[in-house]
Parts: C-alpha cells; structure tokens; sequence
C-alpha cells in the first residue's frame, strides 16, 4: 500500500509535527493547559489531518512508534516552553487504545518524562472509551499506575463510544471530555442537553472535572458555563497551533 510506505517514509525523516490546542478557564477565560495534537507535513499534500492517518497507523502498527514520538515531542517541547516562561502548562497527550494497552508503555511513559525533565504532574493522557474493549482491569490497573507517579488521564471523546456509568465509576480518572458532536446540539436538542447536563452533574459527585471540546460560538460558550463546565476547547478560542503561536497566546482567551 502507498500510503503505508509514505507513512513509514514520514516516520524515518521525521515528517511529522505537534500542534497544541489551549484549555481554558469557562469563568476566566485563562489558558490552563494545551492538548497535543499531531499533524503530517507531506511534502506534497502539505498539512495532514491525523483523521486521515491515524486510522491507517492503528491498522498496520505504525501508530505504536509515531504514538511514542508524540509522546516524546510533546514533553520536550512543553517542558522547554515552561523554563522559558512563568506560565506552568500541562500538556495532554491523546493515546491510540493500542499504545496504552501495550507492556511497555508506561515504561516509555517514564523515558519520555525523564528525557524531557517534565514533571509528571504536566503530563495528562487521553483515552477514549475504546481502551475497554478487552475489559477494565488492566486499564484501571496502569491509570492506578499512573496516578501514582502524579500523571492524570482524562477519558476523551465521552458519551460516543459505549459509555457505561460502570466504567465512569470504576476508572480512576479525573477528567471526562464531552465530545463535541454533544456540544454543537446543546443549544437545539432538548435531550442532548439533558445528557450534556447529567454527566457534567455526575462528573462532579465523583469530583471529576469536566472538559467541553469543540466549542465555537459564544453562545455555546455561554450555554456551557451556565451549566458548569469546567474547561472549554476550541475554536471560539484558538484552533490547534504550531508552538511558536501558542507561546504568543495572551493569558486569557478569546
Ligand atoms: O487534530 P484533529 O482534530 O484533526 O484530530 C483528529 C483525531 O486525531 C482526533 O480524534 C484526535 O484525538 C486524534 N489525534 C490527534 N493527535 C493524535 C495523537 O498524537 N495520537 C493519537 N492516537 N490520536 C491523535
Ligand atoms: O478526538 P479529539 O478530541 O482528540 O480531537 C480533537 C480534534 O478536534 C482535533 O482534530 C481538533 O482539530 C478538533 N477541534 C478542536 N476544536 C474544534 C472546534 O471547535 N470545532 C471543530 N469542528 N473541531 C475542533
Ligand atoms: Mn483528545
Ligand atoms: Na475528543
């Protein structure tokens, strides 16, 4: 297959790159962390959108070395950017089901920390409900791992997979992430709001904190505060940017 030799191209002469898309405050507006987010720079298609990829790395594999070297990428260059700055980020990396489930993972955890000097409180990972596939307990078993060392892991994409409120109970995790195909309905679906407004409810009881994503108009910013949303994501904000962008972002936004 082309594309599975491209990839493979792109992943020997480094052809990827990390963009970072900010967390905000919903009352302050303030920036209080930044979400890694991949991107393929071919050399003929320019900019490619992970969608397009990141399918085709988990089929053949190849989503096990790029996941490590966004991992890496990521560290590195947040950590650099809070030496030189009093701002303190945390970064968010997204985690393929496949890379988390792996042995070695939280050992290449470590490495990509120790490598970088990041501390492990600046770290967050994201999984998606597919990590459940093959059953809870390893997966409750590594985040009990990694809450130990101080990295906190957030369940992204909540509500499309198949969210049971067991796996809500037993994850030890600290942050859920409402997919954004909930956001853009809150505003005109009555039961969309009902369930945006129960996990945000929930989420709370169980001291979580609660993350909406894809928020892009003021009012579905407004919508969410008053219903007590944490942390808002998107592009009423910023969109992802490359890290010399992101470095020039006031401290509050928009
Ligand atoms: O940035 P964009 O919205 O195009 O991302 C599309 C999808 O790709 C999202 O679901 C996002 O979680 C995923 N994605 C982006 N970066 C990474 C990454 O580094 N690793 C994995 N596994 N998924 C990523
Ligand atoms: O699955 P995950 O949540 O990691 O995906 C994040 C993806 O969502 C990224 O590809 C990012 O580009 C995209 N995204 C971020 N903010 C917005 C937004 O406000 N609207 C839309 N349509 N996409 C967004
Ligand atoms: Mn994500
Ligand atoms: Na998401």
């Amino acid at each position: 297959v082309l594309l599975r030799n491209e990839l493979q191209k792109a992943l020997e002469t480094n052809q990827f790159t990390v963009y970072y898309q900010p967390l905000v405050d919903a009352v302050s507006g303030k920036i209080r962390s930044v979400e890694a987010l991949v991107r393929w720079n071919h050399p003929e298609r320019g900019m490619v959108s992970p969608g397009d990829f990141i399918p085709l790395a988990e089929s053949t594999g190849q989503i096990i070395p790029l996941g490590q070297w966004v991992l890496k990428h990521a560290c590195q260059e947040i950590a650099r950017l809070n030496e030189n700055s009093e701002r303190m980020l945390p970064v968010a990396v997204n985690i393929s089901s496949l890379q988390f489930l792996r042995e070695d993972f939280l050992a290449n955890v470590d490495k990509a920390l120790e490598e970088s000097g990041l501390p492990p409180q600046f770290l967050e990972l994201e999984v998606t409900e597919s990590v459940l596939l093959d059953g809870a307990e390893p997966v409750i078993a590594l985040m009990q791992s990694l809450n130990k060392r101080g990295i906190h892991v957030a369940i992204d994409d909540f509500g499309t997979g198949f969210s049971s409120l067991s796996y809500l109970r037993d994850l030890p995790t600290h942050k859920v992430k409402l997919d954004r195909s909930f956001i853009n309905k809150t505003l005109t679906d009555r039961r969309t709001a009902a369930i945006v407004q129960g996990v945000i409810t929930m989420a709370h009881h169980m001291d979580m904190v609660v993350v909406a994503e894809g928020i892009e108009t003021v009012e579905e910013q407004n919508d969410l505060v008053r219903r007590n949303c944490d942390l808002l994501q998107g592009y009423r904000f910023s969109k992802p940017v490359p890290l010399e962008v992101l470095k020039a972002l006031p401290d509050r936004l928009p």
